[in-house]
């Protein structure tokens, strides 16, 4: 998990696709996997708090 855009790793890039991908809520997760780890704390559902998860992630204040 935390790898919403499947790159391999978590970084600054995962950020920007999920405000690009996850925040509108119109514009649906393109593949499953996508959404799978896109989803951080596991509610089925990809929002604002996934994203803050992500950021504290990259931030270092939780372990991968
Ligand atoms: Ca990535
Ligand atoms: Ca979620």
């Amino acid at each position: 998990m935390g790898d919403p855009n499947l790159d391999g790793q978590v970084d600054s890039a995962d950020i920007v696709f999920l405000v690009n991908e996850a925040l509108p809520d119109d514009k649906p997760i393109l593949l499953p996997q996508n959404f799978a780890n896109a989803d951080l704390d596991g509610d089925i559902d990809v929002d604002q708090d996934d994203l803050d998860a992500l950021v504290e992630m990259l931030l270092g204040l939780s372990t991968p």
